[in-house]
């Protein structure tokens, strides 16, 4: 997969050089390209921002700059067109689906803003050339879209082929598709078998599949309904067997979340 990043501040993306992501890039698995908005800014000042129209505070990124460096990235490969992701606090939240879309693209294109976000002018411009999607991380302002690129980059890196080896692979992830999608995943323990007075669950050292399995999904849904009562409440009651609806009914939940109706 090829992913551009254009932004004010490409070494704000050095973590992509380490560890899971950075291997992936040495295998040759990902291909990355940061760029300097900047290089083209064409004033003596390289200004990437102006005052909004309209009025109101703060600065927003002009849109010459943006569509000279988006032309630039584009022309690298004009057999191919790059899915573009706007990062922006107002986009559609990012999951771990999207992050599953995303990873069977050829080609990313990131375009994180500082200020105010960038003249609506240039998603138009391009959304109507190939998909523009205006992606949010989480409830939260940050001070700008890079780490929010850190972070998708990462969710979609390790879902490539080839990044994950064979012993650790995705397909039970919490919020993956599949048997316990919308499950949170429970404790995990190593040895030594007691640490500073605290046992390991005795069922996790019996060798016996069955109820280890039952255990895992015993302690998920209880950290779901502790954490996240609304995936709990968003669960679809033919997937809770009868052990499942004892347990709910046994945890101490509110009146609306454990019926799965609601
Ligand atoms: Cl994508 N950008 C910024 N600046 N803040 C955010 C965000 C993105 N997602 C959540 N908060």
């Amino acid at each position: 997969m090829r992913v551009d990043v254009i932004s004010i501040f490409p070494e704000y993306f050095a973590p992509l050089d380490v560890s899971l992501i950075g291997k992936a890039r040495e295998r040759g698995i990902l291909d990355v390209h940061l760029h300097q908005l900047r290089d083209w800014a064409h004033d003596v000042h390289r200004t990437v921002d102006d005052t909004p129209y309209g009025g109101g505070p703060g600065m927003v990124m002009k849109p010459d700059p943006w569509g000279e460096a988006i032309d630039a990235v584009l022309d690298a490969d004009p057999t191919t067109r790059p899915r573009i992701i706007v990062p922006t606090p107002s986009g559609v939240p990012f999951t771990q689906r999207l992050a599953m879309e995303y990873a069977a693209e050829p080609w990313l294109l990131f375009t994180p803003a500082r200020y105010e976000g960038i003249d609506s002018r240039v998603m138009a411009e391009y959304g109507s050339r190939t998909r523009v999607d205006e992606v949010s991380v989480g409830d939260y302002v940050l001070a700008g879209g890079e780490v929010a690129v850190l972070v998708m980059v990462e969710a979609v890196g390790r879902l490539l082929p080839g990044v994950l080896g064979n012993a650790r692979s995705a397909v039970d992830d919490s919020f993956a598709p599949g048997a316990m999608e919308n499950l949170l995943e429970g404790p995990v323990y190593t040895k030594p078998p007691e640490w500073r007075g605290h046992e390991v669950p005795e069922v996790l050292l019996s060798g016996h599949h069955g109820r280890i399995a039952r255990w895992r999904r015993d302690e998920a849904l209880r950290r779901t309904a502790k954490n996240r009562g609304e995936l709990l409440a968003a669960l679809d009651p033919e997937s809770l067997d009868k052990h499942d609806r004892k347990l709910l009914a046994e945890l101490d939940l509110p009146a609306d979340s454990a019926s799965g109706d609601g």
